[in-house]
């Protein structure tokens, strides 16, 4: 470049800089999510990028190569800054071949069979080569979608300022589903849903349809997730009448260029409901026609259907234990009907009795274990993650080592039911982590749920609200879901930094402290909730604040039933002289369950029923360890805080007041949580709190009157605590 020309370039640079600053570039209500393709920010790798990426080779203009190129060329010009030109052949070098050996010539003709190979049906290869002579970046893959997932791996890179230097990437998922369940219902209301209503518009489609809905297949094309069940798991059987099939259809339609295949939930006594039969007997023959007639009528309207993902005989859902038939009929019924189809069920493993006195924790385990290996091979049993129900903190579910030969997938929850919902930021990466890392095992030692698993489904927390999930840091819990279900070996800590880069800043002094923050944010909320393996404290219903003291009605839904805290101590003993829940591990985590020498302080009072005075490893008593917990559950939001405090100017105006305000809202109703909490196990223990010890401010009767409403707009807890 002339040094005259070099210098215009500068100046327009620096008068866009200047005329244009990051705060005022649109409002920052978080809609773009972590897709933000703002300018490169580092001086350096700006143009390193734009020598690297001069023009755009795609050869297809099939749906799915027809989103990759769009992203790349919205992404683009967004990070470089100027528009990169669509060429039909390389003819500089800079190029970005974009395609498939089948699609694009060039692609074909390139070595990469080997690579192309180990990415397998999904995966990808990204290759920094020479063409023809020319430098060029090879974005491949065996098929369409492959190439949009590289697509998206790419425009991370350039978000997240990583060199293009020597490119040599080959990646592919590790689980084969990579689901979102929606539980959304029909009439736009969303089960524990905090982030406004649902996004289908049922109403309105097939005809009318929301920009949204794309944006959305975008956000789940970007890490990989390939499916997502529609329906709430508390099933309507209108879903699967010809006219939703219409709008279910239109709504595949879109998600389809993306990857993003579709999936209903089936409410067992559909026949009855809207197929006239007066039984839903999954051995009855007429009731079999009907579904495999539905299933024919369903992959009429949506040749790609998913199949069903299925809740029976759990809280009042109907299923085939209401004639007397086993879980794996239920399941078999509707997995012969999508078979022909290629289409799979996802039987849910969440089943808990009101009749059956047994710990509630182990009912899964003794109703599915008996029925390894009697699932047709397109069944899969969806697991929650822990035995309970996505507690803050769990033991693994122990039908993940026990049933060899059943294909099992995990379910998650990415909407923070218990974990503070919409308000508390909990990145929830290290506890899907500490989860998949965990050994069962089931094949000896190294049998992590991650390998036992085939797939992986998170509850969404999507809605329509214009930020999607309820909340800025809500977002990253989409991401961290997709980013390990693709690959469950990356770690917490580096799906934390991809986001932060991605969504806020690649700015070191943004970058650290968020990610600080993240990191520690699930354990503040176990420890200011649930600390030591304590679990569903919760208060009833709407699973909002502290409710140590719920009793009354199914007992396996108090408070009083989990936490058992009494003069002598405290915690659920769930050893051979109580429950004898360990029995359902393999060995040897059930001895290291067992024994008080070896279980995790973490589990320990999942486990254990422990004297308030009894001494646990730290040499403290049970009584001052909880103390310890429940403070420092307060003390690492207030550290949250401060730190987020010391961003200011280095993130938007907007997202840092709206972080602000909630994280004080999470302060306060962590304290909330922590005098709740301790003033009632001190109403059994009767020890006192150390005389530096944050005294509550009210009695316990206090917190016990205090109602949180349900609903997701609620008028505010902490109006009712009073400021800090
Ligand atoms: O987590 C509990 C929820 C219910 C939910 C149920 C389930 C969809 O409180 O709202 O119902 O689990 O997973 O089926």
């Amino acid at each position: 470049m002339r040094t005259s020309a070099r210098l215009a370039f500068l100046f327009s640079w620096s008068v866009w800089f200047v005329a244009v600053p990051p705060q005022t570039r649109g409002a920052e209500d978080g809609y773009d999510l972590w897709l933000r393709y703002r300018l490169v920010a580092d001086t350096a790798r700006l143009p390193e990028y734009r020598a690297a990426i001069t023009q755009l080779v795609v050869a297809s203009t099939a749906a799915t190569m027809q989103a990759a190129r769009d992203e790349l060329v919205t992404g683009l010009r967004g990070l470089l800054g100027r528009d990169v030109p669509v060429a039909r052949a390389v003819s500089r070098d800079g190029a970005l071949v974009v395609g498939t050996p089948a699609n694009s010539r060039v692609v074909a003709a390139l070595p990469l069979a080997d690579r192309l190979r180990e990415a397998g049906p999904e995966g990808f290869v990204i290759r920094a080569m020479a063409i023809r002579g020319r430098r060029a970046i090879v974005v491949a893959a065996n098929r369409d979608v492959g190439v949009l997932y590289a697509a998206f791996h790419l425009l991370r890179l350039l978000q997240t300022e990583r060199s293009l230097a020597g490119l040599d990437v080959v990646s592919a998922p590790r689980l084969r589903l990579r689901l979102l369940d929606h539980w959304d219902n029909l009439d736009g209301t969303v089960e524990r849903g905090y982030a406004g209503a649902s996004l289908w518009e049922w109403s309105r489609l097939p005809d009318s349809i929301n920009p949204r809905y794309r944006d959305y297949a975008r956000a789940n094309a970007s890490v990989g997730i390939n499916g997502v069940v529609l329906t709430n798991v508390n099933a309507n059987a209108l879903i699967l009448t010809p006219g939703y099939l219409a709008k279910v259809a239109a709504l595949a339609g879109v998600l389809r260029p993306y990857g993003v295949r579709v999936y209903l939930t089936a409410r067992f006594s559909a026949p009855i409901e809207i197929g006239g039969l007066p039984t839903a007997d999954p051995i009855d023959p007429g009731v079999r026609a009907w579904w495999a007639a539905k299933a024919d009528e369903i992959y009429r309207a949506i040749p790609d259907f998913g199949g069903f993902l299925v809740k029976a005989n759990s809280e009042g859902q109907p299923g085939p234990q209401d004639y007397h038939r086993t879980h794996a009929d239920g399941a078999n019924l509707l997995a012969d009907a999508v078979a022909p189809h290629g289409g799979i069920v996802m039987w849910r493993a969440f089943v808990y009795s009101s009749t059956v006195p047994t710990d509630r924790v182990m009912q899964a385990g003794d109703e599915f274990v008996p029925l390894d290996g009697s699932f047709r091979k397109n069944v899969l049993l969806q697991v929650k993650n822990g035995p309970l129900d996505f507690q803050p903190r769990e033991p693994f579910h122990p039908l993940f080592g026990t049933m060899p030969r059943t294909t099992l997938m995990m379910e998650v929850q990415i909407t923070k039911e218990y974990l503070g919902q919409d308000s508390h930021l909990a990145f929830l990466a290290p506890q899907w982590e500490e989860i998949l890392r965990a050994d069962t095992y089931a094949r000896g030692p190294g049998s992590t749920v991650g390998k036992e698993i085939r797939g992986i489904a998170g509850v969404a927390n999507v809605g329509s609200d214009r930020d999607w999930t309820g909340s800025d840091f809500n977002q990253a819990n989409w991401y961290a879901f997709g980013r390990l279900a693709w690959d469950h070996t990356l770690s917490a800590a580096v799906i934390a930094d991809e986001w932060i880069r991605m969504t806020f800043s690649n700015d070191a002094r943004v970058v650290g402290p968020v990610q600080g923050m993240m990191l520690v944010s699930r354990d503040a909320v176990v420890n200011y909730m649930t600390p030591l393996g304590l679990a569903h404290q919760m208060a009833r219903g709407h699973h909002y604040g502290p409710g140590p003291w719920v009793t009354g009605g199914r007992a396996d839904q108090t408070s009083v039933y989990f936490n058992r805290a009494d003069s002598a101590g405290l915690g659920f003993d769930r050893t051979a002289t109580g429950s004898n829940a360990v029995r359902q591990y393999s060995l040897p985590v059930r001895n290291r369950f067992s024994s008080r020498d070896s279980v995790p302080d973490t589990i320990l009072l999942w486990f254990h029923h422990v004297g308030w005075r009894e001494r646990l490893r730290s040499g403290r008593t049970l009584w001052e360890e909880l103390l310890r917990h429940y403070q420092a559950g307060v003390d690492t939001v207030r550290w949250m805080q401060r730190t987020w405090d010391g961003l200011e100017g280095l993130v938007d105006a907007e997202r840092f007041r709206r972080v602000q305000g909630l994280l004080r809202i999470q302060e306060a109703e962590a304290r909330w949580w922590r005098d709740a909490s301790v003033l009632y196990w001190q109403s059994f223990s009767h020890l006192p709190l150390p005389p530096d010890y944050e005294a509550p401010r009210h009695p316990l009767d206090w917190y016990r009157q205090l109602r949180c409403p349900p609903d997701p707009r609620k008028p505010r807890c902490d109006a009712v605590l009073g400021a800090p």
